[in-house]
């Protein structure tokens, strides 16, 4: 019973990661670029209205917000699509009393290329070269990253604890994030696939 959950799950979550990789190979370039060029919205990826809704808030929750009330928005959505959130700070959300942590690019900072990973954490990121949003956990085992929707999403990662980090797809080991070891860019293989992390400690 639970591999058939985990088998749907894995093919629901196939559909969703092909998704944001269309989306996230609009985006990166320009995201790379200066903020300031602001280019203007690649055309919309899907064409059924069925995803267009689902499409639309994924590409708005992985770039960097042009604007306060476009960052307003991404943190709006955040809680919306992984409820029992706090907002911590004007780009930060908490859950579960400060065991996760998402942080959203400020508008006009320049969050790419530095793998900015606080000592105790690790952490994932959206975009390649650790490029925000930024999630991080800190505890032992393994936790579930759908429950913060950070499921699908990963594209590189930094490791500033003193163990090793498993990204796993399901019952599928993807990689490990050893200390020191930033990783810049996972892998077209496992891009948008990691949907449970496991700290060794
Ligand atoms: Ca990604």
């Amino acid at each position: 019973m639970k591999l058939d959950k985990q088998v749907a799950r894995i093919g629901l979550s196939a559909g969703i990661a092909l998704t944001v990789a269309s989306a996230v190979a609009f985006t990166a370039p320009a995201t790379a670029a200066t903020a300031a060029s602001a280019a203007p919205s690649p055309a919309p990826v899907a064409t059924s209205s069925a995803s267009t809704s689902s499409t639309g808030e994924l590409s708005l929750l992985n770039r960097q917000a042009r604007s306060d009330a476009e960052l307003r928005e991404q943190i709006a959505l955040q809680m919306k699509i992984a409820p029992g959130g706090k907002q911590t700070s004007l780009n930060e959300v908490s859950y579960d009393n400060g065991k996760f942590v998402v942080t959203y690019a400020l508008p006009g900072q320049r969050a790419l290329g530095v793998a900015d990973c606080p000592s105790g954490w690790f952490c994932f990121y959206e975009n390649i070269n650790f490029g925000y949003p930024r999630g991080k956990l800190s505890d032992c085992g393994g936790q579930d990253l759908g429950q913060y929707g950070w499921a699908n999403r990963i594209s590189s990662a930094d490791n500033s604890t003193a163990n090793s980090v498993e990204y796993w797809d399901g019952p599928l080991f993807l990689f490990t994030n050893y200390n020191p070891g930033a990783i810049s860019y996972v892998g077209s293989a496992y891009n948008d696939r990691a949907d449970v992390v496991f700290r060794n400690c």
